[in-house]
């Protein structure tokens, strides 16, 4: 008998094997539009499922709390110098497990409790942990908030420099989860000076064209920059930090042992394959690619009758305005009709939005996964086209039936992960399964 510890996955736990065959094939035969997914490559996923899983590492580099640590310090090395490389940055920490863990090291090393925050509105596009009342920035400080102008729906740079004087921030956060045009960093680190602020740009979404030039970068403004690596930097899931050599000490003793324990170091090992990956030239081009498409589809959906807020798009994501002052139909229908016809998107809330954001009358599109897969501006096109023909027609099961067809030939086109899902199949067949 074949002894458990070494026996696979699909002979020791055949739930959890067969959830995760069928999440491979939901996401090769799917189209995935959600602007913060991406799929990582095959070295990424090997990093990610190593044995540093199973590695104590509190510290940093050659200061650890634990012994052992020789390898995990190689890959925390690699990984914080591909960091700093990749942005130009002072300083990286390579160890938070998550954007938000990220975000409160960064709160906890640039202000006291209590202190006066000033963050972009969650509905207008920022993100619950820039002060949002439910989350630990809203509950922790006191919190002002700016949004987007009502006629251009994109942010007002002088009205945030009033609300900056009216407030008087300790620290100004900027960046956003659902904003589709560029973010004047620059302008932002003048009005944190003009007011005695820290400026903290969290560029989750972006972090991809930042790194690759084709988004201004918030680097040389910034005291703090915070990323996810998994968005649009195709890495694993998990946290970034980036700062100015004055802040570094502080940034790393909050983080650990502030805000966590032990670092993820097969995650850490994970991200330094990814940082590997976007220091190539190719990255660059996959970057580009990604906003070419992003233009592309903008102009496909609005050919097709659809208002996009703000009129297009700058960068990787387009919100979509379904609700049209009450003509049209719910973000919530408009994911769920869209899902049925294998199509991944989420609803968001639009600026000034009518419904709750549990209904919400947007969906936010973006195109980092698609273009992974190597589709360009002509799938594009087509991907415009299906959406909107589910949207013209959200309870019609013979259009969602037609657009899966559609969305069926696309995926054959564009493989993903086509060995894990040969593996699958040839396993299935081979139990007479579906
Ligand atoms: N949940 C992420 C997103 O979808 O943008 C932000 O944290």
């Amino acid at each position: 008998m074949t002894d458990p510890r070494n026996a696979p996955l699909a002979e020791v736990d055949p739930v959890i094997s067969d959830a995760i065959d069928n999440e491979v094939a939901r996401q090769a035969n799917g189209l995935e539009l959600i602007a913060s997914e991406n799929f990582v490559s095959e070295a990424v996923l090997e990093a990610a499922g190593s044995v540093f899983t199973n590695k104590y590492a509190e510290g940093y580099p050659k200061k650890r709390y634990y012994g052992g640590c020789e390898w995990t310090d190689v890959v925390e090395q690699v990984a914080i110098d591909r960091a700093k490389e990749m942005f130009g940055a002072e300083h990286a920490n390579v160890q938070p497990h998550s954007g938000a863990q990220a975000n409160m090291a960064v709160y906890l090393a640039a202000i006291q409790y209590g202190d006066q925050i000033l963050g972009m509105n969650l509905s207008h596009g920022g993100h619950l942990t820039h002060g949002h009342p439910m989350n630990f920035s809203g509950i922790s400080y006191k919190v002002a908030d700016y949004g987007v102008s009502r006629e251009t729906e994109q942010i007002d740079y002088d009205e945030l420099q009033r609300i900056a004087e009216e407030h008087k921030p300790k620290l100004l956060v900027c960046g956003a989860s659902a904003y589709p045009r560029i973010i004047d960093f620059k302008r932002i680190g003048e009005i944190a000076k003009s007011v005695g602020a820290r400026m903290f740009a969290d560029i989750a979404h972006i972090a991809g064209p930042v790194a690759a030039n084709l988004h201004p970068s918030p680097v040389p403004h910034a005291d703090y920059v915070t990323t996810t690596t998994h968005k649009t930097l195709r890495g694993p899931r998990g946290g970034l930090i980036l700062c100015k050599e004055e802040h570094a000490k502080e940034i790393d003793r909050k983080l650990f042992p502030g805000v966590q324990g032990g670092p993820l170091v097969h995650i850490i090992a994970a991200k330094a394959v990814a940082f590997g990956e976007a220091l190539r030239d190719d990255f660059k081009e996959y970057q580009r690619q990604i906003l070419a498409n992003a233009k592309a589809l903008a102009s496909e959906l609005q050919e097709q009758g659809l208002r996009l807020v703000s009129g297009g798009t700058d960068n990787h994501l387009m919100l979509v305005d379904v609700w049209m002052d009450g003509k049209g139909i719910t973000g919530k229908e408009a994911e769920k009709a869209l899902e049925a016809a294998n199509i991944t998107v989420n609803k968001n809330t639009i600026p000034f939005d009518q419904n709750k954001p549990f209904v919400a009358s947007g969906l936010r599109i973006g195109t980092p996964a698609v273009t992974t897969r190597g589709m360009k501006e002509l799938e594009m096109q087509e991907i415009g086209r299906l959406i909107a023909e589910v949207i013209h027609a959200p309870e019609s099961e013979e259009v969602q039936k037609k657009v899966r067809q559609g969305v069926d030939e696309l995926a054959a086109r564009f493989p993903l992960y086509a060995k894990r899902l040969k593996a699958r199949t040839s396993e299935r067949e081979a139990i007479g399964a579906s």
